[in-house]
């Protein structure tokens, strides 16, 4: 199997599944132009990271597309519960809140202090969806005491947030993104990932 990847990009969400999974895989690092060129844009049709390539020779893009399919292919990994459960739904409800929710909010708000421009509306639309994910985390992971594949997304979704420091010393959402980076898993493809770049 194989990530074509960019390091730092949305493909680092992958290459942290591949991790947790601890099978071997190859990594692409691909340049702007490698990007969008005709070979990657058959793996993806927008030029974009991550896509994969499965042992089969399955091609797939959508990062939590591909996080779920090899978290489905991997069961010891223990990465989703059981199809059909009540458990695995709330990790579909989580894994598809992070990108169609959480992503389009936190990603303006880090953008807007990185360039140093006003950011109270950036700021103003994190906060209900911020709170969304602060009132959830009844347990030590989104949902709930096992790690998931929703927690790989939202993590890595809320890390430049954190890092950035955007959210107060000592909330909760900060100390489960800092959970989440602390992982052996997580720390292994930050290497892998810098190694490739
Ligand atoms: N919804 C997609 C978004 C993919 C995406 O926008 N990837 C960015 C990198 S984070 C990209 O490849 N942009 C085009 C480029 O860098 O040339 C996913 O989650 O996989």
């Amino acid at each position: 199997m194989r990530l074509f990847h960019v390091p730092g990009s949305r493909s680092t969400r992958v290459l942290w599944t591949l991790e947790e999974i601890g099978r071997p895989y190859d990594l692409t690092t691909l340049t702007r132009d490698e990007r969008k060129g005709e070979e990657h844009r058959r793996r993806h049709p927008l030029g974009k990271v991550p896509a994969f390539e499965f042992d089969d020779g399955q091609v797939l893009f959508e990062s939590a597309a591909i996080c779920l399919q090899l978290a489905d292919q991997n069961p010891e990994a223990e990465l989703v519960p059981p199809l059909g459960s009540a458990e695995r739904a709330r990790v579909y409800q989580w894994t598809v809140f992070a990108i169609a929710e959480l992503e389009k909010v936190a990603f303006p708000w880090n953008r807007a202090r990185r360039s140093n421009e006003d950011e109270t509306e950036a700021a103003e639309k994190f906060a209900p969806v911020g709170e969304a994910v602060r009132a959830a985390l009844t347990g030590p992971w989104i949902a709930g005491d096992d790690f998931t594949v929703a927690d790989i997304l939202i993590v890595s979704i809320l890390r430049n947030t954190v890092e950035l420091g955007l959210l107060e010393p000592g909330d909760p959402v900060s100390a489960y993104v800092e959970r989440g980076l602390a992982r052996p898993a997580q720390l292994r493809a930050d290497a892998a990932s810098t190694k490739s770049a």
